[in-house]
């Protein structure tokens, strides 16, 4: 038998959207946590499974790794068609799925690289408080764009939930965190709180990124 999946992540990152996508899909995954800001020894060991000491990758059950959680995320729809995770290659939503997906990926997510550690970018403190600062804005401004442009249905790309709700639902709640993304892209807010109360997701956001009491911020 093929090995299940397996799932490098941590609580509240970037493979939450895979865990959920891998539930709702309803095959069976292995979870490995690592959190590679908690030092050096432990971004050493993830190396082992991604050099870039990045969490999430998805082991398949052929054994190859991936990386990039939105590449991952649009495999796992395409490979999984029953589970309608996303609109198919002819679909005419299609290009707003790859262009969003790809938007969360490149304009939002790739800059916590910089706020989760900002010394990486410069040495005086106050510089970096202000680097997170005017990071944070940039990233509200980015949500704004795709609150400006996407005309949402019951979800983000019409009728149908997609893997890019489940990305939005998870990285809007990071840093400056939902209550800024409401005000900012007000347009998605309805949308991004029925992806919070779905039931068929309440088990993996209680485990994974729980709704603890102020999380809006
Ligand atoms: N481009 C990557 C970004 C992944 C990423 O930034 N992961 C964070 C956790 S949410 C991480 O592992 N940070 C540790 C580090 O960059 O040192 C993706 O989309 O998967």
């Amino acid at each position: 038998m093929a090995e299940p999946f397996v799932v490098f992540g941590a609580s509240g990152s970037g493979s939450v959207p895979i865990e959920a996508a891998l539930s709702l899909i309803d095959v069976p995954y292995r979870l490995e946590d690592f959190a590679p800001w908690e030092g050096q020894e432990e971004a050493d060991r993830l190396a082992r499974i991604n050099p870039l000491r990045q969490v999430p990758a998805l082991a398949l059950p052929t054994g190859e790794l991936m990386t990039e959680s939105a590449a991952i995320l649009i495999w796992l729809a395409d490979a999984y068609p029953d589970a309608r995770l996303a609109p198919a290659v002819t679909d005419a939503r299609r290009p707003a799925f790859l262009r969003w997906m790809n938007f969360v990926s490149s304009a939002i997510y790739a800059l916590y690289w910089i706020t989760d550690n900002p010394a990486r970018i410069a040495e005086d403190e106050a510089v970096q408080a202000d680097v997170k600062t005017r990071v944070f804005d940039r990233i509200a401004t980015c949500w704004a764009q795709m609150g400006a442009q996407l005309r949402p249905g019951k979800y983000l790309l019409g009728e149908d939930l997609s893997v890019l709700d489940l990305y939005v639902a998870t990285a809007s709640r990071w840093s400056p965190g939902r209550r800024r993304f409401y005000e900012v892209a007000p347009a998605l807010g309805e949308t991004m709180r029925r992806v919070d109360g779905d039931p068929r997701l309440a088990a993996i956001w209680a485990e994974r990124f729980p709704f603890s009491p102020g999380w809006e911020r």
